[in-house]
């Protein structure tokens, strides 16, 4: 009987504790490190979301024993902080992960009721709380790079105005002060005389009005246009796309949504980001308490030039100039934003 027991013993400790990439230890395994994945949102129509979740769950498969499990908050944000503090009241995580510039307030807060519960928050900052983490993403880097293609790509159409468009979904301070004004300083390199035509959908859902407001922005002069408004984006492009105008798209390669229509794609690797990340934590390594800033430089900013839409839709001359631009972001020549 002992023998047995002993037995049994080795075989939990075998494939219960001993690493293994399968990601199915078995029934035996023991559940070691659970994860909660907190969309402030919902997944669908919001890519930053689908990147957060694909990472942390990359990061979890690569390790026995790790569960992650994904809570969406919906949009109304007014329930964003008793969401996220039954998670944390549930003692179920050991770590919570979300993205959203509005959730290191949300887990300070949270973690004044309850100090154990850690965070891992991306796309926001905040240093100084032993139990949170934060890693903001360059965006004036990243609203720069989606100016400078618009304006070229304005310009070069020749419609007489120096004017391209940005419907947000809502205001923020990320969007007041680093989006748009970063957008607007890429156009203004092109050419001084860019103005941005600025309107806001008022949520991340309604394409109807995001077709709205792209179809006045349009009618207005601007013949170049950046969504940054989750599902909403999609009412630009097919306004765009009939009114014969362009998009730049934000977060993810947008080339094949509208081939033709999409004329750049400045992007956030957030998968990478939320992999690497998840990892560090799993090693004991995630440094609590600090907000880290990354950029072009570091691999997580970037502008898709490789795409074979984007070499169709955008002339040579006008993309060797924009290829400039981003090298000299990435060697460090133009310094934009913190
Ligand atoms: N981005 C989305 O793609 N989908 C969303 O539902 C969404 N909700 C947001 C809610 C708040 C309160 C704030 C401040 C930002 C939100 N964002 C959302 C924007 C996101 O954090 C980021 O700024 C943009 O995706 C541009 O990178």
């Amino acid at each position: 009987m002992k023998k047995v027991l002993i037995l049994i013993t080795l075989t939990a400790l075998l494939f219960g504790c001993k690493s293994g990439n399968s990601g199915g230890a078995g029934a035996g395994a023991a559940k070691t490190v659970s994860i909660g994945i907190f969309i402030p949102g919902v997944m669908s129509g919001s890519p930053l979301y689908e990147m957060l979740a694909l990472g942390v769950q990359r990061a979890a498969a690569e390790n026995t024993g790790v569960e992650a499990t994904i809570i969406e908050g919906g949009y109304n944000q007014a329930e964003w902080e008793s969401r996220v503090t039954s998670m944390a009241a549930s003692g179920d995580y050991d770590l919570i992960v979300s993205s959203n510039p509005s959730l290191p307030a949300i887990a300070s807060e949270v973690s004044a009721k309850f100090p154990k519960q850690y965070f891992l928050l991306l796309d926001g900052e905040l240093s100084g709380n032993p139990s949170i983490y934060t890693l903001r993403y360059n965006q004036w880097e990243q609203a720069y790079m989606a100016g400078h293609i618009a304006a070229l790509v304005a310009k070069a159409a020749g419609q007489g105005q120096a004017r391209i468009g940005l419907v947000a979904a809502q205001e923020y301070p990320a969007m007041n002060d680093i989006i748009l004004p970063g957008y607007r300083e890429g156009a203004q390199a092109v050419d001084p005389a860019f103005t941005v035509d600025f309107r806001v959908v008022g949520n991340w859902f309604d394409a109807e009005r995001g077709a709205q407001l792209a179809e006045e922005m349009i009618h207005n002069g601007a013949s170049v246009i950046l969504p940054v408004a989750g599902g909403a984006g999609t009412g630009v492009l097919q306004a765009a796309f009939e009114e014969g105008a362009k998009v730049v798209w934000f977060d993810i390669n947008g080339y094949d949504l509208l081939p033709g229509t999409v004329v750049g794609s400045a992007v956030l690797h957030q998968n990478e980001a939320a992999y690497e990340q998840t990892k560090r934590y799993l090693e004991g390594r995630l440094p609590f308490g600090s907000a880290e800033i990354v950029g072009v430089a570091d691999g997580y900013v970037g502008f898709i030039d490789d795409d074979p839409h984007y070499i169709a839709a955008v002339s040579g001359e006008l993309r060797e100039k924009q290829a400039r631009l981003v090298e000299q972001i990435r060697s460090g020549v133009l310094v934009l934003g913190k």
